[in-house]
């Protein structure tokens, strides 16, 4: 029964999701879904991203966090469009909040960040209407992660690293986290970067200029 009623909860979000990418392929928007844990590195990543890509494409972002602005404001800082969706205790985003969200918000064409709630765990099951779904995953979490939480890791484009930079203090075995992803998701991309540094912040932003639409 409780098993029936969650799958009718999942269908009717994915339909949600379903229309919701309708909009986006029409205003021309690529949506990457950020998920990752608390403090991973996501808001950083897109900054450093805003930084090296602006002048390329259009970049917006959607921030979703249970409460405050602080990522949005942030992020509209460095002069692009940001919206804050406050999920007041839900653990991540749903379709039906991104789509009350973009009602509001003049989607432009080009790339669409959607950085999830802090949890490497619920969001994987919500489809928002992404073209892709990215992992956000830092040095100091350890390698083991695709191994206690696969369903995120099976389910994204690409996998980035953060904190390289701190790798030097850390035992992460990357061979290990490799071997993790690959066993789930042989197509996914791996990128080691630094947000503090720069380091390795070109493979993704090469990646990201290969999806854009
Ligand atoms: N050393 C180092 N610190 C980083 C790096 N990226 C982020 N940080 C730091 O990690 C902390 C969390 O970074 P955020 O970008 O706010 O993390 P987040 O995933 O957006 O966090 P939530 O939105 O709360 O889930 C901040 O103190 C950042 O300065 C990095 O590449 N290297
Ligand atoms: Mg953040």
């Amino acid at each position: 029964m409780e098993i029936k009623l969650v799958k009718n909860i999942l269908d009717a979000n994915d339909r949600l999701a379903e229309d919701n990418r309708k909009v986006f392929d029409a205003a021309g928007s690529t949506v990457i879904n950020m998920i990752g844990s608390p403090g991973s590195g996501k808001t950083s990543l897109i900054m450093r991203t805003i930084e090296n890509l602006k002048d390329d494409c259009h970049i917006q972002v959607i921030e979703g966090d249970i409460a405050s602005s602080i990522d949005a404001q942030a992020i509209a800082e460095k002069g692009v469009d940001a919206l804050q969706i406050n999920t007041e205790g839900e653990c991540h985003l749903d379709a039906n909040m991104i789509r009350q969200a973009v009602k509001d918000f003049k989607l432009k064409p080009g790339l669409l960040f959607i950085e999830n709630v802090g949890n490497l765990v619920c969001p994987a099951e919500f489809e928002i209407g992404e073209n892709h779904k990215v992992t956000v995953i830092s040095v100091p979490e350890g390698h083991d992660k695709p191994y206690k939480y696969p369903l995120i890791f099976s389910k994204s484009a690409a996998v980035v690293l953060t904190k390289s930079d701190l790798m030097p203090y850390i035992d992460f075995d990357m061979d290990k986290f490799r071997s993790g992803i690959m066993s789930l998701n042989s197509d996914c991309k791996i990128f080691a970067v630094s947000s503090k540094t720069g380091e390795g912040l070109d493979g993704w932003i090469d990646w990201l200029k290969g999806i854009r639409g």
